[in-house]
């Protein structure tokens, strides 16, 4: 059954990972759980690459959109009056048209990450989407303090360190988009994992 310790995930050290010098720490924290990475990169993106990084599709953006309007709810604040919108797509949209510049403001470090639950567990390791709502033991819980809240006033998006597949389907439209022409995966064996 050896094939449940090749599945693989897309991980990616965000601008601020990268210039709050936690490569390396991002790292320890995925080898540490008995996850191998089998390939590794830094670079700088585009903005092409980033908006096809991130899907397009309305559910995708609407829930994007969605997120933000929960925060807003939660602390009573009117969208209408700070983003002149109240629609989640067109909202979603704002968000989306952030990341790129996110994303695109210094370099990345991007990962693929093989193992046990390799998804899951790198969700796990990363931590939810808002690092003040993030775990303490998190990536983003433990060197992260952003919030929608803030991000949306300053017309930019929430800065949490890390990207990482949320799904099976996503990792291999990630790990194919980062990776698939240049098939740089490696395979080797990890000590007390593999064998
Ligand atoms: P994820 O990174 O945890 O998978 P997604 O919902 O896929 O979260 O959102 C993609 C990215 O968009 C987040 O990591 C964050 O950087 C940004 N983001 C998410 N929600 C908001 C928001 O409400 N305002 C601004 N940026 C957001
Ligand atoms: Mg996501």
């Amino acid at each position: 059954m050896s094939h449940f310790k090749e599945e693989k995930t897309f991980l990616m050290i965000k601008p601020d990972g990268v210039q709050k010098g936690l490569i390396g720490e991002i790292i320890k924290r995925i080898e540490q759980r008995d996850l191998k990475i089998v390939a590794i990169e830094m670079f700088q993106a585009t903005p092409e690459q980033v908006s096809g990084h991130y899907p397009k599709d309305e559910v995708w953006i609407s829930r994007l959109g969605d997120k933000t309007l929960s925060t807003y709810t939660k602390y009573n604040i009117d969208p209408i009056k700070e983003l002149g919108t109240g629609n989640n797509l067109e909202i979603g949209k704002m968000v989306r048209a952030w990341l790129i510049d996110y994303m695109t403001s210094a370099p990345l470090v991007r990962m693929v990450v093989q193992g046990l639950h390799a998804v899951d567990m790198v969700r796990k390791i990363a931590g939810p989407t808002l690092p003040y709502l993030a775990d303490m033991g998190t990536i983003r819980g433990d060197f992260s303090n952003d919030s929608p809240i803030l991000g949306n006033i300053e017309k930019r998006a929430v800065m949490n360190l890390v990207h990482a597949s949320e799904t099976a389907e996503e990792a291999k439209h990630e790990i194919e988009f980062w990776f698939g022409q240049k098939g740089n995966i490696f395979d080797y064996k990890r000590f007390g994992v593999d064998r």
